[in-house]
């Protein structure tokens, strides 16, 4: 899959984007990101890229030319079935894991990094296909969201994360205990690795007594608790057996 990021901060992307599994899906030639730089974009000498709003009010405003000479640049180096521009904005739907598993059957993402007050409504109405938030708070660009984007969707890839394609759902299941959506959003249960004892703090029995049933049983216990305490939210979307209400009490 192909990230192409727009952003007027090239170079916020050196630290975010170099480690870990989006650093190694790269260097495996499973994903490539290329990051452009909205004012090599400009025809200016002082490579505007934003300017005040029409109608008066306070902040700037990304202009259109940029943004609509960056896009058509990008969308005229290649044609790929399919593949959607996106723009980073308070404004937008709610990226979550569900948009995360659409996002990752496409072959080519295009991320505008909002920035300021804005961007010139023409360029959402023409270029844009998503307008996506990552979440209910305001940050000052898109920056951040789009790393936040590349990873959610990099981690779901096929290969990625030793999920082969073929058995991209069971390995779902398997995987993805974070946010376990196939099980109706129930948070992850708590782990525990060595050493048994950490200054007084000590592993749970049940961890250590060997019987698979039990193990499952507790983490179940824990991962509904948890989720009861941390996101209520989650649980009228759960589908809850008899057995799991019972171990809610
Ligand atoms: Cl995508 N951009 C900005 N600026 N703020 C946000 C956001 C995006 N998602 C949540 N807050």
């Amino acid at each position: 899959m192909d990230f192409d990021i727009i952003t007027i901060f090239p170079e916020f992307f050196n630290g975010p984007l170099s480690h870990g599994m989006v650093f190694q899906a790269q260097k495996r030639g499973l994903i490539d990101i290329r990051i452009h730089d909205l004012r090599d974009f400009t025809t200016d000498r002082h490579k505007t890229v934003d300017d005040r709003p029409f109608g008066g009010g306070a902040g700037m405003v990304l202009k259109p030319e940029p943004l609509f000479r960056a896009i058509r640049k990008i969308q005229a180096e290649r044609t790929l079935s399919s593949r959607k521009v996106i723009l980073l904005t308070p404004q937008g739907k709610r990226f979550e894991q569900p948009q995360a598993t659409q996002f990752s059957t496409l072959h080519q993402a295009i991320l505008i990094c909002g920035r300021y007050e804005g961007v010139d409504e023409r360029v959402t109405q023409c270029l844009v296909d998503e307008e996506l938030s990552i979440g209910d708070y305001v940050l000052s660009g898109g920056e951040l969201a789009a790393c936040v984007f590349v990873d959610a969707v990099t981690r779901l890839l096929p290969g990625v994360l030793n999920n082969s394609s073929s058995v991209i759902n069971e390995s779902f299941a398997v995987i993805e205990n974070a946010l376990n959506l196939a099980d109706g959003c129930i948070l992850d249960y708590p782990h525990y690795t060595r050493p048994e004892d950490f200054e007084g703090e000590r592993v749970p029995d049940v961890l250590l007594c060997g019987d698979h049933k039990r193990v499952e049983r507790w983490r179940r216990k824990k991962a509904l608790e948890k989720t009861l305490k941390n996101r209520p939210d989650l649980l009228q979307y759960a589908t809850l057996s008899e057995d799991d209400k019972q171990l809610l009490g």
